[in-house]
């Protein structure tokens, strides 16, 4: 049997943006499990791709290829994910923070919230603390989740917060932070409620929220 997890993984490390969705799909057909297809495919072919970078073997437009392929792939995958919305969990507004355009680990997350019930709103990538403080106004979520993927448009998050307290919206809303360079201590540090190391955290950090 073709093991399909390690040809999907190479797939999107080689870029092959015009294999990926039959490749996907061969895999599904094969029993394949969507979740298993993502988490041991794509993200881990992402990890590599990030490696490769990281030491110079690859340089932007490789990663640029990875991340599109990559893409493919989970449109693929998201019908699979996204369960049935009938009765919403409650509303969550989703971003990448300004300055950063990483969006596919933000994508995943929305994915996965629709998938357990959530109303997911998601506004995008580079957005600015004065465009989504208008947009929580506009839709008065209970949840605000922001991304971020690099180092240095981490501190945005914390001027999301801080703008929040400042407008006298911080109490009716929870914040909820993930991304590669950020973690627990981070989102303590600056007052979020919460830090989802992965899709799956960020939905049952979502649940709890709306049980509190
Ligand atoms: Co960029 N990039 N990139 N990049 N890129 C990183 C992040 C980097 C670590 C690569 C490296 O150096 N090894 C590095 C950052 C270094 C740092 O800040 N310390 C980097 C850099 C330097 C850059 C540029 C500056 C490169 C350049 O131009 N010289 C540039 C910046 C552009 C910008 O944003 N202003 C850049 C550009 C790009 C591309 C456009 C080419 C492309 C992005 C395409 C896209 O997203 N549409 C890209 C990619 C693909 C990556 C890597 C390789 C992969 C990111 C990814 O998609 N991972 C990345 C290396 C890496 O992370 N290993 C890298 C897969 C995804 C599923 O994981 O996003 O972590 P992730 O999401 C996870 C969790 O983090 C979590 O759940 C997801 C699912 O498990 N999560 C949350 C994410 N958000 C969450 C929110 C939550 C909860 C959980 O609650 C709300």
């Amino acid at each position: 049997m073709t093991d399909y997890m390690d040809v999907i993984k190479n797939a999107v490390i080689g870029g092959k943006h015009g294999e990926i969705k039959g490749l996907v799909q061969k895999a599904l057909a094969a029993g394949f499990d969507p979740n298993a297809l993502i988490n041991d495919g794509l993200i881990a072919a992402m990890d590599v791709v990030g490696k490769d970078f990281g030491t110079g073997k690859i340089f932007v437009p490789e990663m640029l290829v990875a991340a599109v392929t990559m893409k493919s792939g989970l449109d693929i995958l998201k019908p699979l994910l996204v369960g049935d919305q009938a009765q919403s969990r409650g509303t969550v507004i989703m971003a990448t923070v300004k300055g950063d355009l990483h969006d596919i680990g933000k994508n995943l997350v929305s994915m996965m919230l629709e998938g357990a019930g959530f109303k997911t709103i998601d506004l995008g990538v580079d957005l600015s603390v004065e465009r989504l403080l208008d947009k929580v106004r506009e839709i008065k979520p209970q949840v605000v989740g922001l991304s971020a993927l690099l180092t240095t448009s981490m501190p945005e998050m914390r001027r999301v917060i801080e703008e929040l307290g400042a407008q006298g919206i911080r109490g009716s809303i929870k914040v909820m932070v993930g991304g590669a360079p950020v973690d627990r201590t981070f989102a303590a540090k600056i007052g979020a409620d919460g830090y989802g190391a992965n899709a799956a955290e960020a939905v049952e950090l979502a649940r709890r929220f709306m049980c509190q």
